[in-house]
């Protein structure tokens, strides 16, 4: 009798942005970058986090801009709408549904415990709204609803996926193996690239500093200019020290990931060369870098018609997994299905 090989189903990523401002530099390198690497291996999901973005408040037609602008972004970069699944958060309810439910087996000790919310609660004193509180639950259900093998972010993140590793634990420990539990994948290179005017601060979309953050749609000249006049120490080594020298080593950081070599093989290139040769050499980098993706983003966006068949259906991809994930769920908790 002839055997039928059940090939491997393959492990699932996913991972989102919110199209909270422009993307950035630290947008492109702590998370895009590393999720075009993903795109053979895994079968992957990536979203547009809308409903993550109005925890602080967005003027609708930006938000409207911005988040097709991130859509086409992604697709320029070089992610795969076909092989993957892209699409954008609001467009498959499931999400908020889930949210709700995950809510309920959250903590409000372990909700007040995150850094994020710390920081956004005092960055927006006169916004401290119930959404800014229970984002990470709606990050939980984007994750879970989806059964994620992995999940990559920057190191800002990471705190959050150890919360919905443990929502996750709790609601399987009460109901049985209803979630897969996730693991972070934090990238080696590039977790962290901060603002070039203040390098103690993460370059954020939400927090344009005009000169420390480069964005990735910035033309070839305001990125010369923003390196040239990136903030470095009176001293003259290149040589990677966060602490003492947090500057130089953002840049150093930076170059590695924008030409694809490591920290060391960065220091060793520059060895003896002064601060005035490297900030451009770094400028030039990234212009490469960012160059087709800005020409690729212009264009994809003259194409509304294509970009709109692109998420609708990224959107029904999405939404048969999650509704599943949604049913399951509902089924264990006693809700009548
Ligand atoms: P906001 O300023 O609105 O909080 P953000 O710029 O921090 O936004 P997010 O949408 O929160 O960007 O982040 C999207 C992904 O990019 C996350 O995985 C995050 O860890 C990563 N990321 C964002 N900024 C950086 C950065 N400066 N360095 C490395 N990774 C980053
Ligand atoms: N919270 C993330 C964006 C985000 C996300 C996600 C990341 C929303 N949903 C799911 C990974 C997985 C942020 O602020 N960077």
């Amino acid at each position: 009798m002839e055997q039928t090989t059940q090939p491997t189903p393959k492990k699932r990523i996913l991972s989102a942005i919110k199209p909270s401002g422009e993307l950035t530099l630290g947008s492109y390198i702590g998370a895009i970058r590393n999720w075009l690497a993903f795109q053979e291996e895994y079968e992957c999901v990536y979203c547009v986090a809308d409903l993550h973005a109005i925890t602080v408040r967005q003027d609708p037609k930006e938000l409207r801009r911005r988040s097709l602008e991130q859509l086409a972004t992604y697709i320029s970069s070089g992610l795969d709408y076909e092989k993957n699944i892209l699409f954008i958060q609001s467009h498959v309810p499931a999400h908020a549904e889930l949210s709700w439910m995950l809510g309920c087996y959250t903590m409000f000790g372990e909700l007040s415990r995150m850094t994020q919310f710390k920081d956004k609660s005092a960055k927006n004193a006169d916004n401290i709204n119930a959404g800014l509180f229970t984002y990470p639950v709606l990050m939980a259900a984007d994750i879970l609803i989806y059964n994620a093998d992995l999940v990559p972010v920057g190191d800002d993140q990471k705190q959050h996926v150890e919360l919905t590793r443990d929502i996750a634990n709790r609601f399987n420990g009460v109901y049985g193996n209803v979630f897969k539990v996730p693991e972070a994948f934090v990238p080696p290179v590039g977790a962290r690239i901060m603002s070039l005017q203040n390098p103690e601060s993460k370059m954020s979309k939400s927090e344009v500093d005009a000169n420390g953050c480069v964005l990735l749609l910035d033309k070839p000249e305001d990125i010369m200019r923003k390196f040239k006049r990136a903030v470095t120490d009176s001293d003259r080594e290149i040589r990677f020290d966060r602490e003492n020298k947090p500057g130089i080593s953002n840049l150093i950081e930076i170059y590695a990931a924008a030409t694809g070599i490591t920290r060391e093989e960065t220091m060793a290139q520059f060895e003896g060369k002064s601060y005035g040769d490297f900030k451009p050499a770094v400028g030039e980098a990234v212009v490469e870098l960012l160059r087709p993706i800005r020409e690729n983003t212009e264009r994809l966006l003259k194409d509304k018609g294509e970009l709109e068949r692109i998420y609708k259906e990224g959107a029904m991809r999405a939404a048969h997994i999650a509704d599943r994930t949604v049913a399951k769920v509902k089924k264990k908790i006693g809700f009548i299905v």
